[in-house]
């Protein structure tokens, strides 16, 4: 008995201990389990407490193995004297329920931290973006370029084009979301983090969350609708298209003059170009022939 609990402290500790180390985060592939690396600020936290939760998922099972397999070898049968009966041990019992508590405690320490971490915002952010949802596309609205909304550069996408969302780097971003119909999700998977695009924020719901896109992350993103909206929800994607500070107030500029965002993006990112790279519209001529043959 003695050993057993001696055991159950080391685990327990272990399993607790683990995550405050989170400063040296292992950060390659295999740790991440098929997780994007992410390219946010925020979304560091989130990597970390994911890799720290499959390490201590995997300690729990090494351990629940371990002692499976001692109980397999060690009381296997030897002859037909029964073994010593342990059923109603109360210190086991007691030591099998508190060892579960503490890690849930330690998991739910350590998420709602990195939970407030995310969702902390910025009085003041640098960039503003509308996010309007509807089946089956979206459309982005630049909030800082006019007051009035109709005078908002805006991007939008139809069925033929993939709408581009343009952001700089190291800038802090705040999103405000809403729908105009049902309820969609904005995902950004490079983000690791989604947020329901609920419709009715004239009741007084907060869709919006901030984020900054690290320097050096430059490039072309995918983006999902990630709340099953409808026949064309699967091909609600967008495309995320990451640019310095620099080039991000070009665009603006370009589009403030009159540019589309094909025109403006082929001028400031000429290696990716105007049209979506990350993802591409659905082709309704291809589909129908796959499903007729
Ligand atoms: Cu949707």
């Amino acid at each position: 008995m003695a050993r057993g609990n001696r055991l159950a402290r080391v685990a327990a500790l272990g399993l607790l201990g683990v995550p405050t180390l989170s400063g040296c985060t292992p950060d390659n592939e295999f740790w991440r389990w098929g997780w994007p690396a992410g390219i946010t600020d925020q979304s560091q936290d989130i990597k970390d407490l994911w890799i720290w939760s499959v390490i201590a998922a995997l300690i729990v099972g090494v351990l629940v193995w371990a002692l499976m397999g001692w109980s397999i070898v060690r009381h296997r049968k030897r002859g037909d004297e029964l073994p010593r009966q342990t059923a109603y041990n109360l210190p086991l019992e007691i030591v099998y329920t508190i060892i579960p508590f503490l890690i849930i405690a330690g998991l739910f320490f350590f998420t709602v931290k990195v939970q407030n971490e995310v969702q902390d915002r910025s009085d003041d952010p640098d960039v503003n973006i509308t996010v309007q949802a509807f089946k089956w596309n979206w459309e982005f609205l630049y909030a800082d370029t006019a007051e009035d909304e109709a005078d908002q550069v805006s991007t939008v996408g139809n069925s033929e084009e993939i709408p581009i969302l343009v952001l700089p780097t190291d800038r802090s971003i705040q999103f405000f979301l809403r729908s105009a119909d049902v309820i969609h999700s904005f995902w950004v998977p490079e983000f690791l983090f989604k947020l329901d695009v609920i419709p009715g924020n004239e009741n007084g719901r907060d869709n919006v969350f901030q984020v900054t896109i690290e320097e050096g992350q430059e490039g072309a993103y995918v983006g999902r609708c990630a709340e099953l909206c409808g026949t064309y929800h699967a091909y609600m994607n967008f495309e995320v298209r990451v640019l310095s500070g620099e080039d991000y107030d070009r665009y603006l500029q370009l589009r403030e003059g009159g540019a589309s965002t094909f025109d403006a993006l082929e001028e400031v990112d000429p290696e990716r170009g105007g049209a979506a790279v990350a993802t591409r519209p659905w082709d309704f001529a291809e589909d129908t022939q796959r499903s007729d043959g």
